[in-house]
């Protein structure tokens, strides 16, 4: 074949090529405008990101821009920005699903501030405490960079302290360490002996000062543990001061709670002193007819049957038995009101008044009824422990109707 011809045929065949090849793309490109693509790649197969910034948008996974496609299911609800990994996610593009990944990538190394500390040779330092103000998008460890700081040995030192997060890019700060040697213990002055009226109130500190030779803020501690300043007793108490460093200095000393005058006896100091009496007559697992048992046998056998003293308060009737141990049915009956009571026992006062005669006892009620209570000293040896109401009556009618109660003033009693 001539060289023209030849010629002429290979520039058919290449146009033919062009026009064949520009419908292809012409074609593709309009189908993937349409969302249709068979051939050409749409969605990025990963992305990289750092963690800690936004979550990427919908087009930054694609190659270009394509209006209909959309994520499979919301990134928010899978993706954790703060947390490095990889997240699978899938992207509806055309006629498929496209899988491509998420990597969130942390290359960015903590950062804190150094922070220089004081510690005695007795105090322990970690490297935590020579750090503030760190930030990372994930936790962050903190170790010694190099050797711990001796806190055997007074002087300055220089720290070395590691931040390093958990893709494993870290910093290294430097703070100064200044160890101080203190086996001075404080020194508590003014200490003396204490003394108080049971029912008042104790002022601890006054006259008593803490002093340390290095430590300005250490502080006067009184333990005094055990002390009831309702209840007639001497208590140890301890003064004691801790400095800085942990030297420790205690002082004891004995606080005086004195007994009360009858004026100076208040409400609590009569059930202090009542409590004081339960606990030395009741035992674990008495019932409350053995409870009031041991009540009546103390009060019968400890008041003596002594004067008429005036009857002002249950207080001081009370008062008067439990501390004077003498006095009359009122005083039998006030003392037995206070001790039932705070034995947990129900009680109430009863009594006898005619123009001749006064006489004052009690009730309780241990779940069988009103019985009547009368711990009074009888000159004829009676007894009225848990009696009954004909019981006390047929005493009352023998004896010039000693317990000739007002029946209306009281409830039903057994
Ligand atoms: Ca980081
Ligand atoms: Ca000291």
């Amino acid at each position: 074949m001539p060289a023209k011809r030849r010629k002429a045929q290979r520039s058919v065949r290449r146009r033919a090529a062009h026009t064949l090849l520009g419908c292809c793309a012409a074609a593709c490109l309009s189908f993937a405008a349409a969302g249709v693509v068979f051939n050409l790649p749409m969605v990025l197969p990963a992305l990289t990101v750092e963690a800690g910034s936004a979550l990427p948008a919908l087009p930054d996974f694609l190659y270009w821009h394509f209006r209909t496609a959309a994520f499979t299911a919301d990134p928010a609800l899978t993706v954790d920005m703060a947390t490095p990994g990889e997240y699978p996610l899938a992207i509806h593009a055309g006629l498929r699903d496209y899988d491509t990944l998420l990597r969130v990538v942390d290359t960015t190394p903590p950062q804190g501030d150094a922070k220089n500390a004081r510690r005695y040779t007795t105090q322990t330092l970690a490297p935590e405490e020579l750090v503030e103000n760190i930030t990372d998008v994930t936790a962050v460890a903190v170790a010694w960079a190099g050797p711990a700081p001796d806190l055997r040995v007074p002087g300055h030192q220089r720290a070395g302290i590691t931040l390093t997060d958990t893709s494993g890019n870290a910093t290294v700060l430097t703070a100064e360490v200044e160890v101080v040697l203190d086996d001075v213990p404080p020194v508590i002055s003014g200490v003396q002996e204490l003394a108080v009226k049971a029912g008042g109130s104790v002022q601890y500190r006054q006259g008593v000062t803490v002093t340390d030779n290095d430590d300005p803020d250490v502080k006067l501690q009184v333990d005094n543990t055990g002390v009831n300043l309702n209840l007639e007793g001497d208590y140890s108490i301890v003064y004691f001061a801790e400095d800085a460093a942990g030297n420790r200095t205690e002082v004891p000393t004995v606080l005086h709670v004195l007994r009360p005058t009858l004026e100076e006896a208040t409400e609590e100091v009569v059930n202090a002193e009542a409590d004081a009496v339960l606990a030395a007559i009741l035992r674990d697992g008495m019932s409350q007819y053995e409870q009031a048992q041991a009540i009546f046998d103390w009060v019968y056998g400890s008041i003596a049957n002594i004067g008429e003293p005036p009857k002002t308060t249950w207080v001081e009737g009370a008062y008067r038995g439990l501390f004077d141990h003498k006095g009359d049915c009122w005083v039998y009956a006030m003392t037995s009101k206070v001790l039932l009571t705070r034995a947990g026992i129900p009680n109430m006062d009863i009594k006898m008044e005619n123009p001749r005669r006064l006489h004052y006892w009690n009730l309780i009620d241990i779940g069988e009824g009103w019985h009547h209570f009368d711990a009074n000293h009888w000159y004829t040896g009676w007894k009225g422990f848990y009696k009954t109401d004909a019981e006390v009556a047929g005493y009352s009618r023998t004896h010039g109707n000693s317990h000739d109660y007002i029946r209306e003033d009281y409830p039903p009693i057994v």
